[in-house]
């Protein structure tokens, strides 16, 4: 079956859009980079970017969005700053490589914004959805890693590190970030959003994560 998947992703056909998704210390971003590992070892084009940023015109939105200067900032601008960022990698980077048949590995992507702002920041998942929708031309990632840690063991895990600007809301804020993660994975009905236990060790998680894909690969092939 791995055979064929490496076939099927280099014969032309359209890259895999993979996202990961959790809270902050969750270890998105220690798993992004082992996963685009596994797979150019396997041979397959792979681009691993990241949200906010990933381009020069959506990294400097990025500074503007963590800058803990910038606490004045409206919860509408947020909504709409971050969405501008998606805009530009999904139109400058992430739709052109997936139609040339590289899969690409998003840290954190829309719904990121449908937890963080629509759910936890109560600015409502249906108007978060909508722009989503219009900032990624209706792209929704073929297969999301949920990292799932509790708040505490995500934040002890980034202990000494400066805190951004959306890393300045109080405790209550992440653990409505953590639960509306949850919510997602609950009510997600097409098996996209896969759930990991994210306190395991990191090369439990990578085996697993590697696991998942292939699962998803043999499936993507038969159908
Ligand atoms: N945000 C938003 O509000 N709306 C949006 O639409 C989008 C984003 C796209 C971006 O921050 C912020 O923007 C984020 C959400 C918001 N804010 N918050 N809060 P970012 O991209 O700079 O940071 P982050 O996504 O929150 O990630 P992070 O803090 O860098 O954490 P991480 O990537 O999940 O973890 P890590 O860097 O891989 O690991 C952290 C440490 O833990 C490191 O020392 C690792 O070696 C260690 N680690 C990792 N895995 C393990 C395991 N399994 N065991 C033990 N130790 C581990």
């Amino acid at each position: 079956m791995l055979i064929w998947a490496n076939f099927w992703y280099n014969a032309g056909m359209r890259g895999r859009l993979i996202s990961f998704e959790g809270i902050d210390g969750a270890g998105k971003t220690t798993q992004v980079q082992l996963l685009r590992d596994y797979l150019q070892k396997r041979g397959e084009q792979v681009l691993l970017t990241r949200e906010p940023g990933g381009t020069y015109i959506a990294e400097q939105i990025r500074q503007i969005l963590l800058d803990p200067q910038n606490k004045g900032m409206d919860e509408l601008t947020q909504v709409l700053l971050f969405q501008a960022a998606r805009a530009q990698i999904y139109r400058e980077v992430v739709l052109p490589a997936l139609e040339r048949g590289t899969s690409v590995i998003m840290d954190r992507s829309r719904d990121s914004s449908v937890v963080y702002q629509g759910i936890a920041g109560g600015m409502g998942r249906e108007m978060i959805e909508r722009l989503n929708d219009v900032s990624t031309r209706q792209t929704i990632p073929d297969i999301t890693f949920l990292l799932d840690v509790p708040v505490k063991i995500g934040k002890l895990r980034r202990e000494g590190e400066e805190p951004d600007l959306i890393e300045l809301q109080k405790n209550s804020f992440f653990q409505k970030v953590r639960r509306g993660y949850l919510q997602l994975y609950e009510e997600d009905t097409t098996g996209r959003i896969k759930k990991i236990d994210a306190t395991k060790p990191i090369a439990h998680i990578a085996a697993q994560i590697v696991k998942l894909l292939e699962e998803w690969d043999s499936h993507a092939a038969s159908t």
